[in-house]
């Protein structure tokens, strides 16, 4: 029975809110499963809540005829602001299914040939802002990974630019972003009786939420009286599609719903992806001079080619083992259809709610091995060996990532030409401390870099000789 579930130690009307550093929820559930094994529950205000991490029961929780995703707590608290977009829609509500089936085709791999240049651009930016960087100059890492994502998300999606590399200070969206994302994170640390108390923080979050919907109605306005109105991006597809199945479209408050759902969703999470990245590529020059050796073969061309990025594997590999060791979006949560029992041992009633905690099960011994600490991208080599229920970065079925192609093919491409470039130096000796908020990031992470191939002066269409011969021979 849910008796038998093991439980840390409850305390009065706090329950188990002793047991999560309001800091580091995630990093206190990874320990907390240490110590109570591969399911446990947690008593929480307002919740109570199973957390699975090995892969026998994440193969189960994942049968998406017993479970569906469960808009949970964090995501609830979202959810003021991107209503019934995709990431904090139920599966039964009507524009889930229907924004699915019309956006689906925008992420498809076939897509991202579509949006390949303007990501160049975007990458191009940083490339020029490193180095052109005297050598004293540290970079922050996730900052500068954060301004590339946004920047690409926004001109892949709704054709605007941030310029966030034009700025020291965030677009005042991120701001308002960061706050509201903060405040609806902070809520779950709070009592309820507490959050309805706070209302100076209420009115802040509701500011900041006012200011968020300003800029995306005024996109959507500007698209709507624009002479031509189809960009190929995300805001064209949105006003235009149509979904098959219904015949019809998306209004104006889901459309809205949606572009700060893909702001949001398409930045933190890929941008904590890259950051990961390059910390483990300092920390082992081993693997960092294979990814370079075949960046150095196959990124032959000044601006890298769609093909060329589908031709890093090992990059790519690279990128798989970061979101093994790190999932930059550490849990999903899913609820029982009917009642079930799991491991034929546990009850558990419809509507229970279960969820999974990444970075754990992406640490299952059994599935994975005793190395499970150590960077080894060679661990994604053969895709037959992959254990599926032990690797969920993406989460589940028909509720998992839309936009895990395009997050891949940007850092893939990124990551790719950052390497083609610079050396890097940890002269500070970094060691990981995770920063969580709804997503995870590497906290306070600073490198400099140094130009392989130094260039007194960039300039657009400036050719770098020593490169052009490397072409040359290649072709
Ligand atoms: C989704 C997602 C998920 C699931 C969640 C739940 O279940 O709750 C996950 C886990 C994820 N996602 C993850 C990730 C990672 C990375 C790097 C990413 N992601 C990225 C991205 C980008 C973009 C644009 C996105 N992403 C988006 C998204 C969306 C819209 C969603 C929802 C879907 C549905 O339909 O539901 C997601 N994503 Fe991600």
């Amino acid at each position: 029975t849910r008796e038998d579930i093991p439980q840390p130690k409850t305390y009065g009307p706090l329950m188990n809110l002793r047991q999560v550093d309001s800091d580091a929820p995630v990093q206190s559930f990874v320990e907390l499963a240490e110590t109570y094994g591969p399911i446990f529950r947690m008593e929480l205000p307002g919740r109570d809540t199973l957390y699975v991490s090995g892969h026998k029961f994440v193969e189960e929780v994942c049968d998406e005829s017993r479970f569906d995703k469960n808009v949970w707590k964090p995501l609830e608290n979202v959810r003021e602001f991107t209503g019934d977009g995709l990431f904090t829609s139920w599966t039964e509500e009507e524009n889930w299914k229907k924004a699915h089936n019309i956006l689906l085709p925008s992420f498809s791999q076939r897509a991202m040939q579509g949006y390949h240049d303007k990501m160049t651009d975007i990458a191009v930016q940083l490339i020029q802002k490193w180095s052109r960087l005297n050598d004293d100059e540290e970079i922050n890492v996730p900052e500068d990974m954060t301004r590339l994502t946004l920047d690409t998300i926004g001109l892949c999606g709704f054709n605007y630019r941030f310029n966030s590399f034009y700025s020291e200070k965030n677009h005042p969206f991120i701001n308002n972003m960061v706050s509201a994302l903060d405040e609806a994170m902070s809520q779950l640390q709070r009592l309820d009786i507490q959050n309805k108390l706070s209302l100076r923080k209420k009115s802040q979050f509701n500011e900041n939420v006012d200011k968020m919907y300003e800029l995306v109605d005024k996109l959507i306005d500007d698209r709507r009286n624009a002479e031509d109105q189809d960009k190929g991006d995300l805001l064209s597809r949105m006003l235009e599609g149509k979904d098959p199945q219904t015949g019809e479209g998306l209004d104006d408050e889901n459309i809205r719903y949606q572009m700060i759902t893909f702001l949001i969703a398409g930045h933190e999470t890929t941008s904590g992806m890259l950051s990961f990245a390059i910390y483990y590529l300092l920390k082992n020059p081993d693997k960092l001079k294979k990814a370079r050796q075949e960046v150095d073969t196959v990124m032959a061309d000044e601006y890298p080619s769609y093909q060329q990025v589908r031709q890093l594997k090992y990059v790519r590999m690279v990128l798989d083992e970061t979101l093994r060791l790190w999932p930059t979006a550490p849990a999903f949560s899913l609820f029982a259809k009917e009642d079930t029992t799991l491991q034929g041992e546990y009850e558990i009633k419809k509507g229970d709610t279960i969820n999974v905690l990444l970075p754990k099960l992406h640490r299952d011994k059994e599935a994975w091995g005793e190395d499970v600490e150590e960077f080894v991208p060679e661990r994604f080599e053969d895709p037959t060996k992959i254990p599926e229920n032990a690797y969920k970065p993406f989460g589940n079925g028909q509720r998992a990532c839309i936009g895990q192609q395009f997050a891949l093919h940007e850092a893939t491409l990124v990551l790719g030409m950052i390497l083609r470039e610079f050396e890097f130096e940890n002269h500070n000796d970094y060691d990981l401390e995770i920063k969580e908020t709804l997503t995870l990031k590497p906290h306070d992470f600073k490198m400099k870099v140094k130009v392989r191939d130094k260039k007194d002066i960039m300039l657009p269409g400036f050719k770098n000789p020593v490169k052009e011969e490397n072409s040359k021979q290649l072709k």
